[in-house]
């Protein structure tokens, strides 16, 4: 399997996430992606290798001009304001607020989130560049004809929504390559999102279309972030009606009850019959994992990869959560190796 992968995701490495009320250091750090690269290699797959250069065009497909702007500048704007620190959000137009982009740059750093844990610093804009460009390598790869391509994304993408990050994310990865297969001729695509975070920007991005296929299993939103979509009903809306799978779960979900999840959001796949499936690849489930709450064993991580290889599709790869740091490489290898051996 072909990996993408970039050194650039290291320009985004914030000091502090707002976490239980103290500024702590991210969850989300560069060092998740070193043990996965060392995992990788003391596996034997090596053929890994740097990204192409970035056509914001196909950012632009998914993500607002705005948006794009507020992240490309957002830096410049809050040093040139004379702040010292890192850039945190603290005012967001919640419900009956004014939608309306405001000129002082503290107020569009509120109207273009979504979650206060997530700063934003110098290198912020050119890693999640970076790491938008490795998802469309990885993408071409596979619209070539390849079985499958890995792409080592760093900062994750699937909860930044056309014009809102958060989550850790600032663009959706996963949606930016769908949007690619999309525009080079597939017809259909089906998204599969395994992180134990829902996808929230993702679904939000493909809700009323019904050409991309959306399927997430994750922790129920009642209990956990991103707290305010990823519920059962959510089914789609116009076109996209009936294009939309969440599988919810409580605390404590062990294998047998994910697994089963799994198989119905495979058959769920199978039913749609696309020309390629995306996986949003977050191995924030298991067991160990500090800010989550299922319990995935790191076979249980091989296991799922051959259910997903049953499919026979295409498959791209988009890494995205995961967080007990010490086992991140295992269990997204695991993943990837299940695929290739099954
Ligand atoms: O998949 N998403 C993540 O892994 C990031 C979740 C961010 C949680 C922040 C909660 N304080
Ligand atoms: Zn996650």
């Amino acid at each position: 399997m072909k990996i993408i992968y970039s050194e650039d995701h290291r320009k985004h490495f914030a000091q502090g996430e707002i976490y239980g009320g103290e500024l702590v250091t991210p969850f989300e750090r560069p060092s998740r992606i070193e043990y996965i690269l060392r995992e990788l290699k003391a596996r034997g797959m090596t053929d890994i290798s740097g990204p192409g250069r970035l056509d914001l065009k196909a950012v632009t497909r998914i993500h607002d001009e705005g948006f794009v702007e507020f992240l490309r500048t957002a830096w410049k704007e809050w040093t040139r304001a004379g702040y010292r620190g890192e850039i945190i959000a603290t005012a967001i137009p919640n419900r009956s607020l004014q939608q309306r982009k405001p000129r002082l740059i503290d107020g569009k750093v509120g109207y273009y989130t979504h979650s206060v844990e997530t700063a934003i610093t110098a290198g912020t804009w050119e890693a999640a560049c970076s790491s938008a460009a490795v998802a469309l390598t990885a993408q071409k790869i596979v619209a070539n004809g390849a079985s499958s391509a890995f792409a080592l994304c760093r900062p994750p993408g699937h909860h930044a929504h056309d014009d809102l990050y958060g989550g850790y994310c600032f663009l959706n990865n996963a949606a930016i390559a769908t949007q690619a297969f999309r525009d080079q001729g597939a017809k259909r695509v089906a998204i599969l999102d395994v992180d134990f975070h829902h996808g929230n920007g993702t679904q939000d991005i493909f809700y009323e279309r019904g050409d991309v296929l959306f399927c997430s299993l994750h922790g129920a939103p009642e209990d956990c972030y991103p707290h305010f979509l990823g519920y059962k009903g959510e089914k789609g809306r116009g076109k996209g009606a009936g294009y939309n799978f969440n599988y919810p779960m409580p605390p404590k979900t062990g294998f047998a009850r994910w697994s089963e999840a799994l198989a119905d959001a495979l058959k769920q796949i199978r039913r749609y019959k696309p020309d390629v499936l995306v996986v949003s690849l977050g191995v924030d489930t298991f067991k160990d994992d500090p800010i989550s709450f299922f319990r995935l064993t790191s076979p249980d991580f091989t296991r799922y990869g051959a259910m997903i290889a049953k499919l026979k599709l295409p498959t791209l790869f988009v890494m995205e959560g995961g967080y007990a740091i010490e086992a991140i490489g295992v269990n997204t290898v695991n993943v990837l190796e299940g695929f290739e051996n099954a």
